[in-house]
């Protein structure tokens, strides 16, 4: 009942939406009954009773809040936000100095894809990398403590999409760019589009050592837009294969203009050759970073033809095949690496594109597989039994397919058009089975209203049985592309940071809490502990910090709490500032007090009975 009465509504939505560049004379009714948990048996699998923890971590990204979501599966509970490419005040990320220089003077992110690190082709729990479509930047979580690491702003490319794309042992991790610009960003008029414009891909080594990301070196390819993408395993792990769209190379009204031809391409390429190639100086050097050109360097890089704007590709776990997935195309191709790498070796070219060879798509081609009216196919995960998932945005379903035979074994629909689905350890060289989360663009009146603008909708698929079954739907802000699905035991987390006492500007001892004026700088080197602040040991008001007008303040602060769960906020009342100390952590905030008169600090994150008295005073005198 509650099916057939939306169904016709999103289908007409999508319909719509689709119509001008996808001539499909009819949509299915949405491939079967609905199957939203309503048993019982259902209700128990995904309960998961105080006391005990959920058996996997899923890190959903957060789209354009810049922002990774974190949830416990199976029972789908949302457990933190946290901020990577956005400033936050609930953690004062963006505001401390340390984060607020990490962020670059940019408010806002854009992150579609994360990826954990990889040792051997499996999740080693250690770090979180991400990418931001929006500014061009791409960072690191630590999973010991789930805040950010490091960020890296990559010059001369434009919105790099994918990063759900780490090498087999966390080697690289590689940057596509949905947008082509000129080099630099430089100006140039687009009827230079052809021979100015360039799709840079960049090459991201992350520094375990320094804890810090290096661009290694960048590829600049033509003026298409690069989309997803997936590294090699196992037989194919010095490969990695990424998609294209607008090789037609429109300037305008995408929409109709970028899907001319029947093929684009898939890029496929060695990163074991391009690493050597830029070790024996044949890349160029552009805006201080090293840059392969393909038509000059003449190796490494090869095109391979796929169904006409293509989105997903995705390497099996046992690494012999790709799989595309065409947004436009209603067919998965299933693409062999052993018939790549001997057309590779034989030259079986059907021609080349700017410089760069592309491959006989029959040589290189395994099958197309075409479920009976599913359509929109856009992600594949896997499981542990050689099964294939693929998420069918126009037909909103789910459909399971045999990765040997391309014969459909199940389907389910979901509420509503999923964009990518997350398996369990999903991408790595051994997916576990058993849970599938389908990240949905539309949840349409699944959930209480919250007005014209709704939640995204996350569904939980129990694998386990004969059929798929949705057993749990989680609404969530906008807006989850894809997300990483780990078992919980390989994260380990700390929950109090290590007393360190060489620590630069930490504090420890409130006899030695002190403020220092070296000019019209003031240093406070300050504790937080409940339940007060303490800026200055030797004052007879010693949670207060006086300064002048004009003066730069640069305030420490040390949270001496050294117990689990012991948080303490650092607000400054109408100086739009607030911090978060975590127990042994020190932060840096650091502001001109350009306002002069009288301003409560405050302890913003609730720490003890007596958190309400946890206050000082910042009183800036009048020049
Ligand atoms: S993209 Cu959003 S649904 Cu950025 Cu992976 Cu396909
Ligand atoms: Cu410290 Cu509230």
């Amino acid at each position: 009942m509650y099916k057939k009465m939306i169904m016709p509504g999103v289908m007409g939505i999508m319909a719509g939406l689709l119509a001008s560049t996808v001539m499909f004379a009819d949509f299915p009714g949405g491939g079967g009954t609905a199957s939203i948990a309503s048993a019982n048996g259902d209700a128990e699998k995904v309960y998961v009773p105080f006391g005990k923890k959920d058996d996997y971590y899923l890190f959903a990204s957060g789209g354009h809040s810049g922002q990774m979501f974190i949830y416990g599966v199976p029972s789908m509970r949302r457990i933190r936000t946290v901020p990577v490419f956005s400033p936050d005040p609930a953690t004062g990320y963006g505001f401390d100095k340390e984060s607020k220089a990490m962020l670059g003077g940019y408010s806002w992110g854009d992150l579609h894809h994360p990826a954990f690190s990889e040792t051997k082709g499996e999740y080693d729990g250690k770090y979180l990398f991400a990418t931001d479509v929006a500014n061009n930047r791409a960072a690191v979580m630590d999973l010991k403590t789930f805040t950010v690491m490091d960020m890296l702003q990559t010059p001369n490319t434009s919105g790099p999409h994918c990063a759900a794309f780490v090498t087999e042992n966390t080697e690289y991790l590689f940057l596509p760019t949905r947008f082509s610009v000129p080099l630099g960003n430089e100006y140039a008029p687009l009827d230079e589009f052809k021979t100015k414009y360039k799709g840079v891909m960049s090459a991201v080594k992350f520094n375990e050592q320094s804890k810090k990301q290096e661009l290694a070196y960048q590829v600049a390819l033509p003026p298409w837009s690069f989309d997803l993408s997936d590294a090699g395993k196992k037989g194919s792990s010095d490969w990695a294969v990424m998609t294209t769209y607008n090789t037609e190379e429109a300037t305008t009204n995408l929409e109709i203009n970028a899907s001319q031809k029947d093929r684009d391409y898939i890029v496929l390429f060695n990163w074991k050759e391009l690493e050597k190639m830029v070790a024996d100086g044949k890349a160029d050097h552009v805006n201080g970073v090293k840059m392969i050109d393909p038509a000059k360097v003449n190796a490494g890089i090869y095109l391979v033809p796929v169904a006409k704007s293509p989105h997903g590709v995705d390497v099996t776990p046992d690494g012999k095949r790709f799989i595309a997935s065409g947004k436009l195309a209603p067919a998965m191709t299933v693409f062999s690496f052993e018939k790549a790498f001997d057309a590779v070796k034989n030259k079986k070219f059907a021609g080349q594109e700017q410089g760069i060879p592309v491959l006989d798509y029959n040589a290189v081609m395994e099958r197309e597989v075409n479920p009976e009216n599913a359509l929109g196919p856009l992600h594949t995960q896997f499981d542990d039994k050689g099964f294939a998932y693929t998420t069918m945005f126009i037909s909103s379903e789910v459909v399971k397919w045999n990765i040997e035979t391309g014969e459909t074994i199940d389907r389910v629909p979901v509420q509503y058009s999923p964009g990518h689905s997350v398996s369990a350890e999903g991408d790595s060289a051994s997916p576990d089975g058993q849970w599938l989360v389908a990240l949905n663009k539309l949840a349409k009146d699944s959930y209480l209203s919250v007005g014209p603008s709704h939640p995204e909708s996350m569904q939980l698929i129990d694998l386990s049985g004969d059929k798929m079954k949705v057993v749990q739907s989680a609404p969530v802000d906008p807006e989850p592309h894809y997300a990483q699905m780990i078992k919980a035991d390989k994260i380990q987390t700390i929950n109090v940071l290590p007393k360190d006492e060489k620590r630069p500007n930490s504090v420890w001892k409130q006899e030695e809490a002190r403020i220092e004026r070296h000019g019209n700088v003031v240093d406070v080197y300050g504790i937080a502990m409940r339940s007060k602040f303490t800026f200055d040991a030797k004052a007879s008001r010693k949670d207060v910090i006086e300064v002048k007008q004009g003066d730069k303040v640069v305030i420490h602060l040390t949270n001496i709490d050294l117990d689990e769960d012991i948080t303490h906020g650092f607000g400054i009342n109408n100086y739009n500032l607030n911090m978060e100390v975590q127990p042994g952590e020190t932060k840096t905030l650091e502001f001109i007090a350009d306002k002069a008169g009288t301003f409560p600090i405050y302890c913003t994150n609730f720490c003890s009975a007596l958190h309400q008295e946890m206050t000082g005073y910042l009183l800036v005198s009048p020049n």
